[in-house]
């Protein structure tokens, strides 16, 4: 069952890695001619597959019933042959899932009116895909199918027996990822269905954990064959950026051992909706797919170069830049400078926009305007700002750490009459490090391949905008007057000084920010890890508990306070459920603790505790939960982690809600919570003027 590596392809030998693109985001399609330039790529850097899935191509999902017209068929016809000159297997995918009914003989025939049209072209592989769409089957649907899994099978099953159980052919399921199985992966009874009953020569398509994975490893992978019986295609969606306009991502293909090549059916990207940025994305790839699988056991948790003997996601990196860099200087380009091109060609060009006589300039005159050559260091600074999803590149994360320094050492931070010399000097390389984005700006909007340009032009606009505030306000840190600090705080500011439009308020006023928790990690220097609770930590716990309570300015005495169920969690006179304990730890110890009764109710009458919170939160809320930091404890994010994790493991408990008691003058844990967003006030009459219940349904 499971795959081969990468091998020469041979005609009857066994079946070759499935390796290369699926042009499968949302948003505008890539043209014939680029896509024509993809398998001429793909040849050259020995990837072999393209999977045509373009969501909002009409005749692929919307209308997807609909033949193609004669020009349309013209199209695809040349498209079809483009691939396979440059060797590259064409799958054409189908999306009927937004109103197919299953039910209904006249759709199977549809689709195979439609893919039976395709494979008059010259298609010979086909994909039938159902991600992203409703679950709930239509009344006629449910009356002819026991299941969703069931219906999707049959006319999947249907359709490629009516093809003649093509060498290829692929399904996307609609739990296409760990995070979307219902109750979980291994229990998902969508996903055994499919294992069980789609046809063997049929390949599944499979995202990871996650629609886009930070990780995906070895074990994950073998979970997923064995509950769909065959090793997965991965539909990778690494470099997407389909989901945020601000985003492009120009970093290497990451975070997979190369280990996953033998336990894989193959792997195709679904890069970046702009065609000509996905160099890197592609390029990167592929390398991967040609790394040597050979070597000892690896782990994606460790650090970059020792992960993988196979291949170094940094060195694959700067040979794709090396490539890239040569292309961005390719002035034989549509658009491209006329004037260029006659000094680096032999060849008489048939016409030039600047016509016989270029235009020399005569002695005093303006010299020509010559545009400083793009280097290298300019296309490896353009990545680690458009890096990767969940990682921001190597320059990226230190002008965050040194703007976020520069923030927290400024006068008006430390109450300090002047900056210090290390602030000064920290502050010139902060601008040093901005003058090079600009720098890099310049260089590339001169460069001569304006298409890879205009790909990529809002994004670099963008990040000048941002680096230049960055840049402005640094400079007002600094005590500097003038136009650098007048820029920000003039009251008649420009557009580019608030970015981001409507989306970008809704971002600021939310309570989590779009938690970027991912990106200040790095700024942290100090080390948490969330673990199970264990008796030794009983006397930690108690003693957090007792210091919260009793300080700030505002609290009651401690015998003065109410008592509440949660002082009796955290003081031990009631244990927490099991599997329902964790601490929060750095280097120092026990910071913060998170404890779980998933019965409190019986709790409470077991130990004759008055509980301040009514019958019906404890119907609909059965769980009590106490969660209590340090005040060493600034940043939230490694409690937001302890508390989901504790949430997880309450919910495979089967408990469906959860609330928690606070008093009102702990202002930290109510800001907490308030903070996670999901927690709300759950009642307020009959409560003591000093308590608060807040709680969130799982
Ligand atoms: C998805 C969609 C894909 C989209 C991607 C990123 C799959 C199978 N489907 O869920 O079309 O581009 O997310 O937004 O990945």
């Amino acid at each position: 069952m499971s795959a081969a590596k990468p091998q020469p392809e041979s005609p009857g030998g066994p079946r070759r890695f499935i390796r290369g693109v699926v042009e499968g985001f949302y948003g505008r399609p890539w043209t014939m001619e680029q896509r024509t330039e993809l398998f001429k790529r793909e040849q050259k850097w020995g990837l072999n597959t393209y999977l045509y899935a373009p969501k909002d191509d009409y005749k692929h999902r919307m209308y997807w019933r609909d033949l193609y017209s004669a020009e349309e068929a013209e199209q695809l016809m040349a498209l079809i042959s483009a691939a396979k000159q440059h060797d590259v297997e064409f799958i054409y995918a189908i999306s009927p899932g937004l109103d197919i009914t299953f039910s209904n003989p006249k759709e199977a025939a549809a689709l195979k009116r439609k893919l039976d049209q395709v494979r008059g072209f010259g298609c010979r592989s086909f994909s039938l895909l159902f991600d992203d769409i409703e679950t709930e089957m239509c009344a006629a649907d449910k009356q002819a199918f026991s299941s969703f899994a069931n219906a999707q099978v049959a006319v999947t099953n249907e359709v490629y027996l009516h093809l003649g159980e093509p060498e290829t052919f692929l399904f996307c399921p609609t739990e296409y990822c760990d995070a979307f199985c219902k109750p979980s992966l291994s229990q998902s009874a969508y996903l055994l269905t499919v294992g069980e009953k789609l046809l063997p020569g049929i390949d599944v398509l499979w995202t990871g954990p996650k629609v886009v994975s930070h990780y995906i490893t070895v074990e994950s992978i073998e979970q997923v064959s064995s509950v769909l019986k065959r090793a997965p295609v991965i539909w990778d969606n690494i470099h997407a950026n389909d989901y945020d306009p601000q985003r492009i991502f120009l970093g290497p293909y990451k975070d997979r051992p190369t280990e996953l090549i033998p336990k894989l059916k193959g792997v195709l990207t679904n890069p970046n909706c702009e065609f000509y940025p996905n160099f890197v994305a592609i390029h990167t790839l592929a390398t991967w797919c040609k790394s040597n699988t050979d070597g000892g056991l690896r782990d994606v948790e460790m650090s970059e170069e020792e992960q993988d003997p196979g291949y170094s996601p940094q060195a694959a990196l700067t040979q794709a830049l090396t490539d890239w860099l040569q292309e961005f200087l390719n002035t034989d380009q549509p658009g491209g400078p006329a004037r260029l091109k006659k000094e680096t060609s032999d060849e008489e060009p048939m016409q030039t926009d600047v016509g016989d006589g270029a235009y020399v300039p005569g002695p005093g005159e303006n010299p020509l305007y010559t545009a400083e050559p793009l280097t290298l260091d300019d296309l490896k600074l353009l990545s680690d700002l458009f890096y990767l999803p969940y990682e921001h590149g190597a320059t990226a994360k230190t002008m965050l750490q040194e703007l976020d320094w520069l923030r927290t050492h400024s006068r008006a931070a430390t109450a300090e009459t002047d900056v210090t010399a290390e602030w000064c000097a920290r502050a010139q390389q902060f601008d040093n490090m901005c003058e090079a984005v600009v720098q890099m700006f310049n260089r590339l909007s001169n460069a001569p391949n304006r298409r890879i340009l205009y790909d990529l032009y809002n994004y670099i606009c963008d990040i000048k905008s941002g680096v230049g505030l960055a840049r402005a306000y640094v400079k007002t840190l600094g005590g500097a007057h003038g136009r650098a600090s007048a820029r920000l705080l003039t009251d008649e500011p420009e557009p580019w000084d608030f970015r981001g439009g409507l989306s970008g308020e809704f971002q600021r006023m939310l309570p989590c920010h779009g938690n970027r928790d991912l990106y200040r990690r790095p700024l942290m220097t100090t080390v948490f890890s969330v673990r199970p609770y264990c008796p030794e930590d009983k006397m930690n716990i108690q003693k957090i508990s007792r210091e919260m309570q009793g300080a700030g300015e505002d609290k009651a005495p401690l015998m003065a306070q109410l008592p509440l169920m949660s002082d009796s969690l955290s003081a031990g006179d009631l244990s927490p459920s099991p599997q329902c304990a964790l601490v929060l730890e750095d280097e120092a110890g026990v910071c913060g603790y998170a404890l779980a009764l998933t019965n409190a109710r019986a709790a409470a009458a077991a130990t004759n505790l008055q509980s301040v919170v009514t019958d019906s939160v404890f119907a609909e809320f059965p769980c009590l939960i106490t969660v209590q930091l340090l005040p060493r404890v600034t940043d939230l994010a490694p409690a937001t982690r302890m508390i989901g994790q504790l949430l997880d493991s309450i919910k495979s408990n089967g408990c469906r809600g959860v609330f928690c008691e606070l008093r009102h003058s702990d202002r930290r844990m109510l800001h907490f919570y308030t903070k996670l967003g999901s927690f709300k006030t759950l009642q307020d009459a009959g409560l003591p003027a000093d308590v608060a219940v807040m709680g969130i349904s799982l």
